[in-house]
């Protein structure tokens, strides 16, 4: 499980400034997909290999003029309880202020690790800067500035020392499909537990395995086993599993990020909510396999039921690439197509696909379709071939593709989804610029044959030029 960080500190002294740039290495691969709402309070970044959960505390709720401990309100307790460490945030322009002791009593008393940052540090000598600070009692200040950059990995380096990067597994497929049931409180998560794990078919083993506060449960179902990684607290209590429902942002980002198949959960007789916008957008952001279940699709008429299928392609245009299925929990309905479902975007995620194959796919797609002149460039494609598994990466090579538009590019996945069947993942399309197949090696690791024949090149290389 990856680590979280919660950022903590008065307003103003630039946690969300530090945040973006913390966050930023996201690629943009998910950004201007309609109807997708990035949730800018919960973020996945990076410290060379390591990956982290980031939480900005600031804004969760209204300022108001009553001091300092009540604006730290509710959700910003919760953030730091969640998280597993915690970076402090001070203003060096500001020095040292009531409201900064106020804040450091309050870490104080729920015992989190605290690294203290004096921010906005750019230009000014740290040792002079920091000195003040020393009276919170809390180790030694790190002079940053979190808009220039400065010093913001020893930070981190300092706040996540002891944490080592989880084994990348992405390219081998685990032998078990692991599935988040995951959705905002009330949608009827835990009632679906309970229909899944409950069924005949399924034999749920009892000993659930916890690591840390995240709980794995295994089950078999037919000749698979599967794992369910549990966001809302399942507790067994005789024959039935009973959820608890406890709803956390960060579990449930720690799910998606464990999970191979997220089923994402909607209530179909409420809105379509932001904050089921930001939970599947974590879910795309992931790149994770996905099943939509519109829950609660009993006593609805006709009408409401159209008005709720409007709804989902306005507000989650973007998990169209998933199959919706529209059930009852509670009544058992339309939950036949959910294993078939799961099962097929787990496949979809982790399907091979062949350097000719794709290219020829490609190829048909380009000859139906030019990649439109842009200005004076033709963006000209000339192969295609994948760039990483769970979720599929197409790395598509030519010249002048960076001025492929992005619409050409929605093509261009739209073929490949549909030409290999690859429903229930999403699905990456990058561009390469030059034919050089050894170029963006580093990104793009070769085939197996690609790298045979990249080593006869270079064994010939040497017989004609000698050297090593
Ligand atoms: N000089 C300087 N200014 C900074 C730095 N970091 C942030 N700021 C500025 O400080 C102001 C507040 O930054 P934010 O990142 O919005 O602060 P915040 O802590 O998120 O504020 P709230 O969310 O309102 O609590 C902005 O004008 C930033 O440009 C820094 O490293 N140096
Ligand atoms: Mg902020």
């Amino acid at each position: 499980m990856l680590p979280t960080i919660a950022l903590v500190g008065r307003p103003n002294v630039g946690k969300s400034t530090l945040f973006n740039r913390l966050t930023r290495t996201r690629d943009a691969l998910v950004a201007d997909l309609p109807g997708l709402t990035r949730d800018r309070h919960y973020g996945k970044a990076k410290l060379g290999d390591l990956k982290y959960f980031v939480v900005d505390t600031g804004g969760f709720e209204p300022k108001t003029d009553d001091g300092i401990l009540k604006q730290m309100a509710r959700q910003t307790l919760q953030a730091i309880d969640e998280a597993d460490r915690i970076v402090f945030l001070t203003d060096a322009r500001q020095g040292l202020t009531h409201g900064d002791k106020q804040i450091a009593e309050v870490l104080r008393k729920r015992g989190k690790p605290v690294v203290l940052a004096v921010n906005k540090a750019e230009g000014m000598r740290h040792g002079v800067v920091t000195a003040e600070f020393h009276e919170l009692g809390l180790g030694e200040p790190c002079a940053i500035s979190g808009a220039h950059g400065d010093s913001i990995e020893e930070l981190m380096e300092l706040v996540l020392a002891g944490y080592e990067p989880e084994p990348e597994a992405d390219d081998d497929r685990p032998r078990n499909p692991r599935i988040a049931i995951v959705g905002r409180p009330n949608v009827g998560k835990s009632t679906l537990v309970n229909a899944l794990l409950g069924e005949d078919r399924v034999i749920a083993f009892d000993q659930p395995g916890t690591t840390r506060d995240s709980i794995y449960i295994d089950f078999q179902r037919g000749e698979r086993t599967y794992t369910l990684i549990d966001t809302a607290g399942v507790r067994r209590r005789g024959k039935v599993f009973e959820a608890i429902e406890k709803f956390s942002v960060i579990k449930t980002l720690q799910a998606i990020e464990d999970a191979n198949v997220v089923v994402m959960v909607v209530d179909a007789q409420q809105d379509i909510s932001d904050q089921d916008a930001h939970i599947a957008g974590h879910v795309l952001e992931q790149g994770r396999a996905v099943v939509l279940a519109v829950n609660k699709w009993d006593g609805m008429d006709t009408y409401h039921r159209e008005v709720t299928k409007n709804m989902l392609s306005r507000k989650l245009g973007f998990l169209d690439f998933a199959q919706h299925l529209f059930i009852s929990a509670l009544h058992g309905q339309g939950m036949n197509g959910l294993f078939p479902s799961i099962d097929a975007a787990y496949a979809a995620a982790f399907t091979k696909l062949s350097t000719p194959k794709l290219t020829r796919a490609m190829m048909a797609a380009v000859a139906q379709h030019q990649p439109p002149k842009n200005g004076p460039f033709r963006p000209k494609l000339r192969y295609a071939h994948q760039g990483g598994m769970n979720p599929p990466l197409v790395i598509v090579h030519g010249s002048a593709t960076n001025h492929v538009p992005d619409s050409y590019k929605r093509y261009l996945e739209n073929t490949f989804r549909t030409h290999f069947e690859l429903r229930g993942t999403p699905l990456r399309v990058e561009f390469r610029q030059g034919f050089n197949p050894f170029e963006g090696r580093k990104a793009a690791p070769l085939t197996e044959r690609e790298e045979n024949k990249a080593r006869r090149n270079r064994r010939r290389g040497r017989k004609l030029f000698g050297g090593t």
